[in-house]
């Protein structure tokens, strides 16, 4: 069977996994990569992101695969790109299939099988529900009792089956596919993303792990063993060379110690890149942290989201700051980056609220906070506790089911103005010492900061840490973001202007990276040292 994946904007771990299983079964693999940068959500104006839009070029480019069944993958933010593309692509072949996956296909699977242009829609995990789907369809044997696959049969009726058990051993499956990807945006390989794991052991409210949870009926946690996550890097430093940094995108990834000491005592060895981890302030004590510092981890993204232990409570958070402060002081005391998520906007909170957690966060001085505005995933908890609140309305719920959600995140204004001055304090974080945030912060002078809400940029936040990154030298994350984009506008040149070579070529020469601009020395090279 001839499958003709299409993603768009970023990387997609999901389809590259499906795109080396479809491969290893012998199937034919297309691709077609959106840049959709218009789809970023901070460029400005209509007419910009209107021009560098290319649905057009994608859908042609999909139908000229000749592939019979298209596979695409529905987060929140890319349901309606997807469902307009379907709908194109139906009106030219409506012999095309069109199948899609991915965590709001399964959190929301009705509503997104509503849309007619869907024949197929995958819940949960697609690596052997996929395959299945294809061989059958190349049999031509009904497709209709696939476990995990929900089928649009033809008098338009969607069949729902039942899910199978969750793979337990992931090392079975092959790398994920970075060709489809790393081919077209050579800039991408930098920061190389992967995982080692799936699941998450916590059940936090606001997160969009609840509705997956409650597919396979509760909590699960399922690792691949670290031999296994070493020898995928070594393959893919041969393959490319350009890969400087890892990022590990498990929910948990210190979750389990035994886990953690065997990786540890691998990856130096093995691999030797630096990396990228997330976790759970819970599970760092000294031990973990010292194995992340042993094993060269330089950078690690922590929720800590509020100090207010009611909060807490409404978020399912089990963290108590006495955790996080031990948290950040033992990975800043092995040189690890520390970065920590908060969220804006917790119905109940209060400026107080904030006040108390940039003086916790000036005391144990993560480098990073990162401040969100909480945004209510459909499926979660969160849900009922915002409609209770006032702050979160059943319609608003039923739109964001249907891919639209006003989320600053996703692409949207999204922002509460009432918090945008503290969400650039917590952004002016990294640059501005501790010490004089907390003297701000006790003699209220940082409310000053209410005169620079006219100013709001939400594309702002990356500022600080680009211009901390550039200078000092140590985070080599926006350097690798900016790589990223750089390759991102090339390559969306070279779609746009695809049936003119010349301007091709010329946007070609102006991004390529000058002498004088080119990046320093090695990433991570200041010494590491208590902090
Ligand atoms: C890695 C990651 C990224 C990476 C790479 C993108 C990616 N998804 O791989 C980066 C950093 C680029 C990224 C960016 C973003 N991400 Co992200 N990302 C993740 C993360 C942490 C892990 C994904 C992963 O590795 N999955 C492992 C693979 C194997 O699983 P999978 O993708 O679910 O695919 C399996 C099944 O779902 C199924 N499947 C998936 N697609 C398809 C398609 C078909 C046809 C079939 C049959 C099956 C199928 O089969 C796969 C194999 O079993 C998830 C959280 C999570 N744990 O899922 C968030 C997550 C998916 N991201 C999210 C968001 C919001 C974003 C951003 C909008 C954030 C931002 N503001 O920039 C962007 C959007 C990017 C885009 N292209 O539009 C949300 C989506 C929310 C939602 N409810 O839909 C999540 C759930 C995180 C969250 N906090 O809620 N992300
Ligand atoms: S710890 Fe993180 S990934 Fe796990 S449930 Fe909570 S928010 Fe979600």
């Amino acid at each position: 069977m001839h499958i003709c994946f299409a993603t768009r904007l970023t990387e997609h771990l999901g389809i590259q996994l499906l795109s080396a299983i479809c491969k290893e079964a012998g199937h034919r693999v297309s691709h077609v990569f959106d840049p959709g940068l218009e789809s970023a959500g901070v460029l400005p104006g209509s007419w910009l992101p209107a021009w560098l839009n290319t649905d057009e070029q994608t859908v042609q480019a999909i139908l000229d695969s000749g592939a019979k069944i298209v596979g695409m993958n529905v987060e929140i933010n890319t349901f309606s790109w997807t469902v307009e593309l379907a709908q194109k692509l139906k009106a030219a072949n409506p012999n095309l299939l069109v199948a899609v996956g991915g965590v709001h296909a399964t959190t929301v699977p009705a509503v997104v099988m509503d849309f007619p242009c869907f024949d197929y829609l995958c819940v949960g995990e697609g690596d052997e529900a996929l395959p299945e789907l294809l061989a059958r369809l190349d049999a031509g044997s009904p497709t209709l009792d696939i476990p995990n696959i929900w089928a649009r049969a033809d008098d338009g009726t969607v069949v729902q089956n039942p899910v199978r058990p969750l793979l337990k051993s992931l090392d079975d499956l092959p790398f994920f596919d970075k060709s489809i990807h790393y081919d077209l945006v050579p800039e991408m390989s930098h920061e190389y993303h992967t995982n080692t794991s799936r699941g998450c052991v916590y059940s936090c409210s606001f997160c969009f792990y609840q509705p997956i949870q409650q597919v396979y009926g509760g909590r699960f946690r399922n690792m691949r063993s670290p031999e296994n996550v070493c020898r995928e890097l070594e393959q893919a430093v041969a393959q490319y060379p350009s890969i400087r940094t890892v990022t590990f995108h498990d929910e948990v990834f210190t979750a389990n110690k035994r886990w953690l000491r065997e990786f540890a005592a691998l990856w130096p060895e093995r691999v030797g890149l630096p990396f990228s981890v997330i976790t759970h302030p819970d599970l760092v004590d000294e031990e973990a942290a010292a194995l992340l510092g042993q094993a060269g981890c330089a950078h690690c993204i922590m929720g800590t989201q509020t100090v207010n232990q009611a909060s807490r409570d409404m978020l399912a958070r089990t963290e108590t700051s006495e955790d996080v402060r031990r948290a950040v002081t033992e990975l800043r005391r092995h040189g690890i980056w520390t970065v920590v998520d908060h969220i804006l906007g917790i119905p109940g909170e209060t400026a107080q609220d904030q006040d108390d957690a940039l003086l916790f966060y000036s005391e144990i001085k993560p480098d990073v906070i990162k401040a969100f505005f909480l945004t209510y995933l459909p499926g979660t908890d969160m849900n009922q506790v915002g409609i209770d609140a006032g702050t979160w309305t059943l319609d608003k719920l039923k739109e964001a089911e249907r891919g639209h959600i006003d989320s600053w995140l996703f692409k949207g204004v999204g922002d509460m103005p009432e918090w945008r001055s503290y969400y650039q304090l917590y952004t002016l974080f990294t640059v501005v010492p501790p010490e004089l945030m907390h003297f701000a912060v006790r003699h209220k002078l940082h409310r000053a900061m209410k005169l620079m809400d006219g100013l709001w940029l939400p594309s702002i936040f990356l500022i600080p840490r680009v211009a901390q990154s550039l200078i000092g030298g140590r985070e080599e994350q926006p350097r690798s973001y900016l790589n990223y984009l750089k390759g991102l506008f090339r390559y969306a040149a070279e779609v746009r202007f695809a049936d003119r070579p010349v301007a091709t070529r010329a946007v070609k020469a102006a991004m390529r990276p000058s002498r004088r601009f080119r990046w320093r020395g090695t990433p991570f090279s200041t010494p590491r040292g208590p902090g």
